[in-house]
């Protein structure tokens, strides 16, 4: 069975193709531009795939993302009608509970200020309410956003929940739909942002967003760039209606050096590891998926195109 393997780094395909052929030796992997024989790939696994990349291999069963976001898949605009399947996995959604705890709590108990003042060599004791007196929203309720909720519920937070069809989640209200949307923004005043990016998702972070969200509340989106209005959040901050904002992911990845996200006092920017895949049990969970595909023609991973996550 031949693999198509592409990820915008050489050295990076050829660790995936060894990782995946040390657990599938009866399969062959290999990068997208060494393919000879485009009659025989069955499969591809892709990160951020060039459009047209897959268009020339006809007999393609299912691509597969590698993460949890199909929106770099969907944006090959030449682009099979196969299923595309997910990566996804305890680790993914661990990694990401830690880093949502991690900035809500550094939000919460204002550690940008206090380092602010440590930095002036000012002693700035400050008191913050208790979490259960500070509502956190969480917008994106599947794998990611629903057990990021019930890690920031475990903690005492008032949290609240937004998604599209509506989720129980035990110690958390939740709302859906855009006739939810503005009753969960009420009162936030930490918001995280962990939607996919979708035709209806793209810009969500906006002004009329940000407006609705208590006075001085905080941001942290660790779902995709194009959902921040990059000019609305800089407006928002100047204002003071926005105090401080997390961001993992940008518009342009590797943030542009003269982006001025980079230096602005209340923004902290991370590298888009929120959550990374490590190749290792990416590829665990990816072979796993392949040969499930293979036998069965589906796999509980599998993406909704049409849907857009
Ligand atoms: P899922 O597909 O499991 O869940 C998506 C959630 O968003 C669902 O609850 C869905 O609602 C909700 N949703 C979708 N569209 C809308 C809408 N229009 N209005 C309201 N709610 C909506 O995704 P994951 O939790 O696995 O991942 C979420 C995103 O996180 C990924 O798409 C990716 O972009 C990002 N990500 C970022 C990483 C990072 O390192 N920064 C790492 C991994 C992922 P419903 O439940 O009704 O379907
Ligand atoms: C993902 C990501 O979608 O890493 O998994 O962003």
């Amino acid at each position: 069975m031949s693999v198509a393997i592409y990820l915008p780094n050489e050295a990076k395909i050829k660790d995936w193709c060894g990782m995946l052929g040390d657990l599938m030796p009866d399969w062959q992997f290999q990068g997208i531009s060494e393919v000879t024989d485009p009659d025989a790939v069955k499969y591809c696994v892709v990160w951020r795939p060039n459009t047209g990349s897959m268009k020339g291999f006809p007999n393609l069963k299912a691509i597969v993302s590698i993460g949890a976001g199909i929106d770099h898949v969907l944006a090959d605009e030449d682009l099979p009608e196969v299923p595309i399947i997910r990566t996804v996995g305890t680790d993914l959604t661990q990694r990401m509970k830690e880093y949502v705890a991690l900035h809500v709590l550094r939000h919460h108990r204002g550690m940008p200020e206090i380092q602010a003042a440590q930095a002036r060599a000012e002693w700035m004791p400050i008191v913050v309410p208790p979490a259960t007196r500070r509502r956190v929203g969480v917008m994106g309720l599947g794998n990611l956003g629903a057990e990021a909720a019930k890690c920031l519920a475990a903690i005492g937070f008032d949290v609240v929940g937004w998604s599209r069809s509506g989720r129980e989640i035990e110690g958390v209200k939740t709302y859906s739909g855009a006739q939810g949307f503005g009753a969960f923004l009420e009162g936030t005043e930490i918001l995280v942002n962990l939607l996919p990016l979708t035709d209806e998702t793209r810009g969500i972070l906006n002004a009329d967003t940000f407006n609705r969200l208590k006075r001085g509340a905080a941001v942290i989106n660790a779902a995709r760039g194009p959902h921040m209005v990059d000019d609305d959040l800089l407006e928002a901050l100047a204002s003071g209606q926005i105090a401080a904002a997390t961001l993992d992911v940008f518009h342009i990845e590797p943030l542009p050096s003269d982006h001025p996200f980079w230096s602005h006092k209340q923004i902290t920017v991370t590298p888009h590891i929120a959550s990374m895949i490590d190749a290792a049990t990416g590829s665990r969970i990816i072979a796993k998926n392949l040969r499930t595909f293979e036998e069965t023609g589906t796999v509980a991973d599998l993406a909704d195109a049409v849907r857009g996550y």
